[in-house]
């Protein structure tokens, strides 16, 4: 941080994942309920993004900073060709159509839409050089997310240039001990944006010498603490500065993949189910004991709402907004307002609560939400100061005329329907690199995709 750099002067901007033009579908992903009950239906790309666009202006229009972050190449005919799909990309796509169609359709999943799991970030507030650190998430767990990091990482130096600002780590070793999923389990909890964060990492398991009875029976865990720790070190975070907390198996074991399916912080608010942590009460003492400001947990009990209903409805994962009068707010999927009991709790535990949740705002993220998205998932939040802000490289931060031209762009070259049968078409991946090869021109980020770099 530089030395006229000030709290606040810091602001937390999301950066929201646009979503592709090959949404899709696919039932890929073990343990994520929302995708697996999915898999098969037909889905509609263009609404998709429509979707997000919509929900970043609403965000944009309510004062809040608002980024985008351009979805990946898919279909990944690297990946196919690596694979051993020879030929002209028409011939590899018709191949492996016939003999692999789920690994055609990994190829093809617009999972990169989710930057919650892009990488993790460390604000130059609390690096020990003062630059804003970030590791891009190896997303080991399934193949098609695996297929993310190496544009990611591309994509987050290209916007991310200047090195005065901004340091850019390696991505973790791509293997189950260092399993890594990003943002979606890493909580920054401080006053206010600008102040000292503590970091609350959550881990499913633990590889080296961990207690198999700890770890959940159904579905993976997908962070491991060892991923966890690495990427706190490669950051400078000290034993200060985090706290690492093992999620409760039997809620990955319901559904809860991530922790930010089942909690949100932000500053000193802390939104959690009571199936959140495996020890609860320890994860509790030890961010009051490392924070300078005092926590405000605010919990939802299982009695209020179950471990069916929050996966179901995903209110946990929510935005949760700084305002400037010190309120928050919480943007809830539309989802929470189709189950009752969900409803209720948003009335009775947040908003009559005593914290300083005083509004919530629905959106419908549904095309998103039916691969097991919610607004929380599209965005990967990045708190920056002033100079941070402006030393961006390209038009990333969201504007009016922003937002019209990439409307304007997912209308022109995004379809309405896509089948699981369609992802074959060669004809849809001509027309993704089309779109993506202007898409980098509108955004100004230079070349950042595999076809671009030859
Ligand atoms: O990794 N779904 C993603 C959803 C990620 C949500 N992100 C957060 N919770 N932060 C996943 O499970 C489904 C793709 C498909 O089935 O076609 C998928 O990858």
């Amino acid at each position: 941080m530089s030395e006229t750099t000030n709290a606040a002067d810091y602001r937390e901007v999301n950066f929201d994942g646009l979503v592709g033009p090959t949404h899709n579908y696919s039932g890929l992903a073990h343990g994520n309920v929302a995708s697996m009950s999915h898999g098969g239906l037909v889905s509609n790309p263009r609404e998709a993004a429509l979707q997000g666009l919509t929900k970043m202006k609403a965000l944009l229009d309510a004062g809040y900073a608002q980024g985008v972050l351009p979805p990946q190449q898919r279909p990944d005919l690297g990946a196919l060709r690596s694979l051993g799909f020879t030929g002209s990309n028409r011939e590899v796509l018709a191949r492996a159509a016939s003999e692999a169609p789920q690994v055609l359709r990994a190829v093809c999943s617009a999972s990169s839409m989710w930057t919650a799991n892009a990488g993790t970030v460390t604000p130059s507030r609390d690096a020990p050089d003062g630059r804003v650190h970030f590791t891009p998430a190896n997303l080991q767990s399934s193949f098609h997310r695996y297929l993310e990091p190496e544009t990611t990482g591309r994509v987050l130096a290209a916007i991310f240039r200047n090195e005065a600002h901004f340091a850019h780590h390696p991505v973790l070793p791509a293997t189950p001990a260092f399993s890594d999923e990003g943002a979606a389990n890493h909580t920054r909890l401080c006053g206010e944006h600008g102040d000292a964060g503590v970091h609350l990492f959550v881990y499913g398991r633990q590889a080296f010498g961990g207690d198999p009875s700890h770890e959940p029976k159904r579905f993976p865990a997908r962070q491991t603490l060892e991923a966890s720790q690495a990427v706190a070190r490669q950051h400078g975070l000290t034993a200060a500065q985090t706290v690492f907390a093992q999620q409760h198996p039997d809620a990955i074991d319901a559904g809860v993949f991530h922790n930010d399916v089942i909690a949100v912080g932000n500053g000193p608010v802390l939104l959690y189910h009571a199936m959140a942590f495996r020890d609860e009460q320890a994860a509790l003492d030890e961010l009051r004991s490392k924070m300078t400001s005092p926590l405000i947990p605010v919990r939802v009990p299982l009695e209020a709402v179950s471990l069916e209903d929050a996966v179901a409805s995903y209110l946990f994962n929510s935005q949760l907004l700084s305002n400037p009068d010190g309120s928050m707010t919480l943007v809830v999927p539309g989802e929470c307002q189709e189950r009752e009991a969900v409803w209720r709790s948003i009335q009775d535990h947040l908003l009559a609560g005593h914290n300083p949740i005083n509004e919530v705002v629905v959106k419908d993220v549904k095309q998103s939400m039916r691969n097991g998205g919610g607004p929380a998932c599209l965005r990967l939040r990045v708190a920056l100061s002033r100079q941070e802000r402006a030393a961006l490289t390209g038009r990333v931060l969201l504007t009016d005329a922003l937002h019209d031209e990439l409307t304007a762009w997912v209308e022109r070259h995004y379809r309405d329907r896509l089948a699981p049968d369609d992802l074959a078409d060669p004809q849809l991946a001509d027309e993704t690199l089309t779109a993506l090869d202007e898409l980098t021109r509108l955004l100004e980020i230079g070349s950042v995709y595999p076809f671009q770099l030859g």
